[in-house]
C-alpha cells in the first residue's frame, strides 16, 4: 500500500513528535488516497507523553528505521489454493508463469503449506518409483477434472491404487484380486470385470466409453461410478492429477516474516533453490514474494518535520525518497531527484508553522491538534520567552488556546512542569522520583534518574542534590547512592555520586568536578550506566575483601 511516514528527528522533543502527529492529520484531510502515518524515531519524553495524554490522541507510532521491507513487495493478490483442490490446477498455474509458488490454505482458511514446480515434479518423480503408488481421491474432484458425469456417487474420499482393466478377464481379476489395498479401476464395457469389482466392492470405477443407457446394473454396489467421456490413457492421467495439493504441498516452508529487511530476504531467496517465499505477519498469511519481486528496490517515501538534515532523521532517509520538508531549523537537505516542497520559516517551533498549513487550506483544527500544536510551540519556545519567539508563534499560539479551549499560561506551566529545570526543582523529588536499587556481590548501589531540559544548571543545583543523595543513601542503607541526569535532546547526561572511592576510582567517565561526571551518548541507565557501576562495584567489593 503506497503510504508515506511524517517523520520528526531523532531524540524526538513535543514539537517534532506534535508536529508529525499534526501534519500527517491535515495531510490526510487533503488527499484520501494516500494514508500519512505520523512517527517518531525514538522513545517520546515525559512532557511529549503528556501532551498526547492530554489530547487525548495515541503518540505517533515509534519506528526503528524506514529501510524497505518485504512486505512492501509480497504480493497478494496472488493464486491461492484449498488443501482439497486437485493437482491439476495448480500445474495449469504454474505452467501458465504466472506465478512461481502458491500458497495452500485449509477449508478454514488457514495457511497450511506452498506448492510450485519442487513438490509437483516430485509428485511425478516419486509415484514414478513406488511399486503401485496409493492416492488420496475426492469424487468431487474426479468430476472437475475428467470430462464426464456421476452415474453413482459413493464415499466422499478414499485412498486406493490406480488399475486399468484391459487384459484378459483372468488376469484381470487376479490383479485386483492380488492388490494390497482395493484399486480404483478404470475399465471400458467388460461385464465379467465390473461385476467382479462390484463383488470385490471396489472403492470407484471409471468406465470409458459407456454412457448412461448401456451402464450395467450398480443397484448393489456402494462405490462410486463414473462415466468419462476421456478414453482410458487420458482418464488414467486426469485421475492422477485429481488429487488433492494436500499430498504434496510443502507444509513447513521457509517464510519470511512481514517485517523482515527487503536486502535480508532477498539473499534469503537467492541463496536457497526456490522460486518464491511466503511471507507471513505473525501466523497470518501476507502474501507470496518469487525472485522478481525483488528486481526493483522500493523507495518508501516521508515527509520530514522539524528537521531537513539526514544525520538527524530516521535511519534509511538517506535512501528513501523524500515528498516534504517542513521545519524552523537551518537547512541542509540532501539532494533530491525531483522537486518537492519544502516550507522552511525561522519561527520558534515546527507546530506554528504546521498551524499555519491549516489555516493556507482553511481548515479549524479538532480540539486535540489544536492541544498538540499548541503543546510543541509552548515547548520549543519554552512558554513563548525563548529568544527564538516570533510573532507567528505568540499569534499561532493565542488562536490555538481559543481552539483548544485551554488556558495558556496553565497549560504552558503543566507542560514545562513535566520536564524539570534542576535550578527551580526539588532535590528530592529530582533524586527520588525515579530511584532504583540493585545489588552486586557485597556492594547495595541506588541510581536515580531524572530527565532535563537542559544540563547548563547543574553548577547551581549540585550541592543540593549531592546533599539529598547522600540523606537518600543513609535512609536506604545504601553504600553508593548516585544521580543520573538526562538530556534526551542533546543525548548526554551528568552523573553525581555519594562519597564511594574505592568504586569511584575505577570509573570510565570523565571526572568534571567532585563527585560529578561527564556522560556523553549516555541516555539508559538500565542498558549503559549500570553495567560500569555493576563493575566497578565488583571491583571496590574485592579490594575490601583484601582489606
Ligand atoms: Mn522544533
Amino acid at each position: 500500500m503506497p503510504q508515506i511516514y511524517v517523520v520528526g528527528h531523532r531524540n524526538p522533543d513535543t514539537d517534532s513528535a506534535c508536529a508529525a502527529h499534526c501534519y500527517a492529520h491535515l495531510k490526510n484531510i487533503l488527499s484520501h488516497n494516500t494514508p500519512h502515518i505520523p512517527a517518531v524515531c525514538g522513545t517520546l519524553n515525559t512532557q511529549s507523553e503528556f501532551a498526547f495524554e492530554r489530547a487525548r490522541v495515541d503518540p505517533p507510532r515509534v519506528i526503528a528505521d524506514v529501510y524497505p521491507r518485504v512486505s512492501d513487495v509480497a504480493r497478494r493478490d496472488g493464486m491461492r489454493l484449498r488443501e482439497n483442490d486437485p493437482i491439476f490446477i495448480a500445474v495449469k498455474e504454474l505452467d501458465a508463469h504466472t506465478v512461481s509458488v502458491i500458497p495452500v490454505f485449509s477449508e478454514a482458511d488457514k495457511f497450511t503449506g506452498i506448492i510450485g514446480i519442487h513438490e509437483i515434479t516430485r509428485y511425478f518423480i516419486e509415484s514414478g518409483l513406488s511399486e503401485r503408488p496409493s492416492y488420496p481421491f475426492r469424487v468431487d474432484n474426479i468430476e472437475h477434472i475428467i470430462p464426464g458425469e456421476i452415474l453413482k456417487r459413493g464415499k466422499d474420499e478414499f485412498t486406493a491404487p490406480i488399475m486399468i482393466g484391459a487384459m484378459n478377464v483372468e488376469s484381470s481379476l487376479a490383479r485386483i484380486d492380488s492388490c494390497a489395498e482395493k484399486p480404483v479401476l478404470i475399465v471400458g464395457k467388460r461385464p465379467d470385470i465390473i461385476a467382479h469389482a462390484i463383488a470385490r466392492d471396489l472403492p470407484a470405477i471409471i468406465l470409458v466409453g459407456v454412457d448412461r443407457e448401456s451402464a450395467p446394473d450398480f443397484s448393489l454396489y456402494k462405490g462410486t461410478v463414473y462415466l468419462s467421456r476421456s478414453d482410458t490413457a487420458e482418464s488414467a492421467r486426469l485421475l492422477r492429477l485429481s488429487v488433492p495439493v494436500r499430498l504434496i504441498a510443502n507444509r513447513d516452508p521457509i517464510t519470511l516474516t512481514h517485517d523482515a529487511l527487503f536486502d535480508d530476504a532477498k539473499s534469503i531467496l537467492l541463496n536457497s533453490e526456490l522460486r518464491g517465499l511466503p511471507v507471513m505477519e505473525g501466523d497470518r498469511f501476507l502474501g507470496v514474494v518469487t525472485r522478481r519481486s525483488f528486481i526493483e528496490k522500493p523507495r518508501p517515501k516521508i515527509i520530514l518535520v522539524d528537521h531537513n538534515e539526514v544525520s538527524q532523521s530516521v535511519p534509511g532517509a538517506d535512501v528513501a525518497d523524500v515528498r516534504e520538508i517542513i521545519d524552523h531549523h537551518r537547512l541542509a537537505p540532501a539532494k533530491t531527484a525531483l522537486p518537492i516542497y519544502v516550507f522552511s520559516k525561522p519561527v520558534g517551533s515546527t507546530c506554528t508553522i504546521v498551524y499555519q498549513h491549516y489555516r493556507m487550506h482553511n481548515i479549524k483544527p479538532d480540539i486535540p491538534e489544536a492541544v498538540l500544536l499548541l503543546a510543541g510551540i509552548l515547548s520549543d519556545t519554552l512558554l513563548l520567552k525563548s529568544p527564538t519567539t516570533t510573532s507567528d508563534d505568540r499569534d499561532a499560539a493565542d488562536e490555538l488556546s481559543a481552539l483548544a479551549r485551554i488556558s495558556l499560561t496553565e497549560f504552558g506551566e503543566e507542560m514545562l512542569s513535566r520536564m524539570t529545570v534542576l535550578r527551580n526543582a526539588d532535590p528530592h523529588t529530582v533524586v527520588e522520583g525515579d530511584f532504583k536499587c540493585y545489588r552486586e556481590k557485597q556492594i547495595s548501589l541506588g541510581i536515580g534518574q531524572v530527565e532535563v531540559m537542559s544540563l547548563d544548571d547543574i553548577d547551581e543545583a549540585a550541592a543540593k542534590l549531592h546533599a539529598c543523595l547522600e540523606t537518600v543513601r543513609t535512609k536506604l542503607r545504601l553504600d553508593w547512592a548516585v544521580l543520573l541526569v538526562t538530556n534526551v535532546v542533546d543525548e548526554r547526561s551528568l552523573l553525581l555520586v555519594t562519597d564511594f572511592p574505592s568504586a569511584e576510582k575505577h570509573l570510565a567517565y570523565k571526572k568534571i568536578s567532585d563527585r560529578l561526571y561527564d556522560l556523553p551518548g549516555v541516555l539508559s541507565r538500565k542498558k549503559q550506566l549500570l553495567p560500569e557501576l555493576l563493575r566497578v562495584s565488583a571491583l571496590a567489593a574485592a579490594a575490601d575483601l583484601r582489606r
